[in-house]
C-alpha cells in the first residue's frame, strides 16, 4: 500500500471508531452497536468509560485481573520485555522467560505437578489437556481409552473439544452435528429445591458424582480416558461443588484408571483463596488447566499442568524426535511470560491469596443480604466467586439480567449477567468500602429494574 493510500485509510482525528467491522464475541452485536458501552482505560479497581465516567469493576476483568488493572509492576515488566525480546519461537529453540515462568507455576501447584505446557487461552488449555489425556493412555498402550466425560452446564471454552465435553446447550446447539464423538456428561449439581441460598459448599448433591460410575458400567472403564470438570463452575453462574462431591469423583477415577482434569481457568490464582482450587478442596487431579489469572489478564496466556507420571509417559522414543505433536506459535511467548512472572510475584509480594481469604466473609455477607429481595431465587458463593440468581421474566428469559447489567453500567458498576444470574468476581484485595459501594449500586438498580 502506498503511503498516500495508507494515510487515506487512517482516521484524521481521534473521533470514535466505526463499530461495524468488529464482530464482537458473545455479544448482542446489534443492540451493542445501537447503544455502545465503551471502556477507554483502567486503573486499579476501576474502568473509565469513553464518556469519562468511573465504572467499578465487580468482575475483575472477566475473572482475569485479580491483582487489579494496570498494575505498575506488571506493566513495567511487559514494557521492558517487549523492547528486549518481542517474540521468540518455542519450537526447538527457547528463551529464559518461559522456563522461569514454568518453574514458578509448578512450584505453586500441588505436589507432583512438575511440568507445564503453555497455551494462549483457556480454550487452548482445554484442548491441550484433552489431547494430553488421550496421548497418555496411548503411550501406555491403552489405546482403547478414548472416551471423554464432561458435565452438564460445564464451560471449557469454545473450541471443538471444549464444547464437546462442555455442557452449556447454547454453546453447542449450532455446532451439534460436528462435536467430538464418544463424549459423555455427568449431571450438573444445580438444584434450587435442595441447595438454594447455601453459603459455601452445599450439603446436598455428593451422590451426583456416582453417575460417573454408571457411565463406567455402561461404557467400560477400559474405554474411558478422562473426566473434566471445573472445581467451581464459573460460566454457568457459580455452581459450588457439594461437600464430598469432588472427592467422590477422584475416588471413582482412581478406581478405574481414568484421568481427572480440573479446569481451573477461573478458579486458579487466588479466586478461591489459594493458588489452585485443588489445594483449597484438597482433591488433587491429574491435569490442571489455567489461563486468565496467570498473567492477570494483561497478555493472553494459558498453561496446562501435569503430574510427573503423565509427563514421563511421553518421554519415550528416540531422543531426536518431538514427544508430543502439539504446540502453538505463541506457546511461552516472551511478553506473556514476562507478564506471568511479574503477576505471580505480585500475588506473593502483596499476599493476595491471603487477602482473598480475608475478604470471603465480607463478600458472603454482602451477597446473602439479598436473600428475601424481590425476584431473588438463589444466592451462591465460594471464595471470591458469587452469584445472585433472579427469576426470569415470564416468557423472556435473560431479559431481566441484561437490563440489570446495562443499568448498572449506567450507574457506574460493571456486573456480568449470564441470563438472569448476576455474577460477581471481586478483586482479591477489594476493600470493605468497595464491597459496600458495589452492592449499594446493585441494590439501587435492583429496585429500579423489575
Ligand atoms: N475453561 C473455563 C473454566 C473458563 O471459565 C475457558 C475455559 C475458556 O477460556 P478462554 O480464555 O478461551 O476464553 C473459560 C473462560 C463468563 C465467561 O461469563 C467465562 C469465560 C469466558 C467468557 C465468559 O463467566 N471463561
Amino acid at each position: 500500500m502506498s503511503s498516500q493510500a495508507l494515510n487515506q485509510s487512517l482516521p484524521l482525528t481521534e473521533s470514535a471508531p466505526d463499530l461495524n467491522a468488529f464482530w464482537m464475541p458473545f455479544t448482542a452485536n446489534r443492540s451493542f452497536k445501537d447503544k455502545p458501552r465503551m471502556i477507554d482505560s483502567a486503573d486499579g479497581f476501576y474502568y473509565t468509560s469513553s464518556d469519562e465516567r468511573k465504572i467499578l469493576d465487580s468482575l475483575s476483568g472477566l475473572w482475569t485481573s485479580g491483582a487489579g488493572h494496570c498494575h505498575p509492576k506488571i506493566v513495567e515488566a511487559v514494557q521492558k520485555q517487549v523492547a528486549k525480546l518481542d517474540y521468540a519461537v518455542s519450537f526447538q529453540v527457547g528463551h529464559p522467560g518461559a522456563f522461569e515462568l514454568a518453574e514458578k507455576v509448578t512450584n505453586m501447584a500441588p505436589e507432583g505437578f512438575d511440568h507445564c505446557f503453555f497455551t494462549n487461552s483457556g480454550s487452548e488449555s482445554v484442548e491441550t489437556a484433552l489431547k494430553i489425556a488421550l496421548g497418555f493412555h496411548h503411550a501406555k498402550g491403552n489405546t482403547s481409552r478414548t472416551r471423554l466425560v464432561g458435565r452438564e452446564k460445564g464451560y471449557h471454552g469454545v473450541n471443538f473439544g471444549g464444547i464437546s465435553v462442555g455442557g452449556l446447550p447454547a454453546n453447542r446447539k449450532m455446532f451439534s452435528g460436528s462435536l467430538l464423538p464418544n463424549t459423555h456428561h455427568i449431571p450438573h449439581t444445580h438444584n434450587l429445591e435442595h441447595n438454594a441460598f447455601s453459603k459455601g459448599q452445599p450439603q446436598w448433591g455428593a451422590h451426583l458424582a456416582d453417575e460417573l460410575e454408571r457411565i463406567v458400567t455402561l461404557e467400560d472403564a477400559s474405554n474411558i480416558a478422562a473426566v473434566i470438570v471445573e472445581p467451581v463452575a464459573g460460566s454457568a453462574g457459580v455452581l459450588v461443588p457439594p461437600v464430598n462431591y469432588l472427592r467422590k469423583l477422584r475416588e471413582i477415577c482412581d478406581r478405574h484408571g481414568i484421568l481427572l482434569i480440573f479446569d481451573e481457568v477461573i478458579t486458579a490464582f487466588g479466586r478461591v483463596g489459594s493458588a489452585f482450587a485443588s489445594q483449597r478442596f484438597d482433591v488433587i487431579p491429574d491435569i490442571i488447566t489455567t489461563a486468565k489469572g496467570l498473567t492477570n489478564g494483561v497478555i493472553p496466556m494459558g498453561a496446562v499442568l501435569v503430574r510427573k507420571e503423565i509427563h514421563e509417559a511421553f518421554m519415550q522414543g528416540p531422543e531426536f524426535a518431538a514427544e508430543i505433536f502439539h504446540g502453538y506459535t505463541y506457546s511461552g511467548h516472551p511478553v506473556a511470560a514476562a507478564a506471568g512472572i511479574a503477576t505471580l510475584d505480585v500475588y506473593q509480594e502483596e499476599g493476595l491469596f491471603e487477602r482473598a481469604r480475608e475478604n470471603e466473609k465480607t463478600f458472603e455477607d454482602a451477597l446473602h443480604s439479598f436473600n428475601g429481595v424481590e425476584n431473588v431465587i438463589d444466592i451462591r458463593n465460594f471464595g471470591l466467586m458469587g452469584a445472585i440468581e433472579l427469576a426470569p421474566r415470564e416468557g423472556a428469559p435473560g431479559v431481566r439480567g441484561f437490563a440489570i447489567h446495562t443499568k448498572c453500567f449506567e450507574e457506574g458498576l460493571l456486573v456480568r449477567n449470564g441470563m438472569d444470574t448476576l455474577v460477581f468476581s471481586p478483586f482479591l484485595a477489594f476493600t470493605e468500602e468497595l464491597f459496600e459501594k458495589t452492592f449499594d449500586i446493585f441494590k439501587s438498580v435492583l429496585k429500579k429494574i423489575n
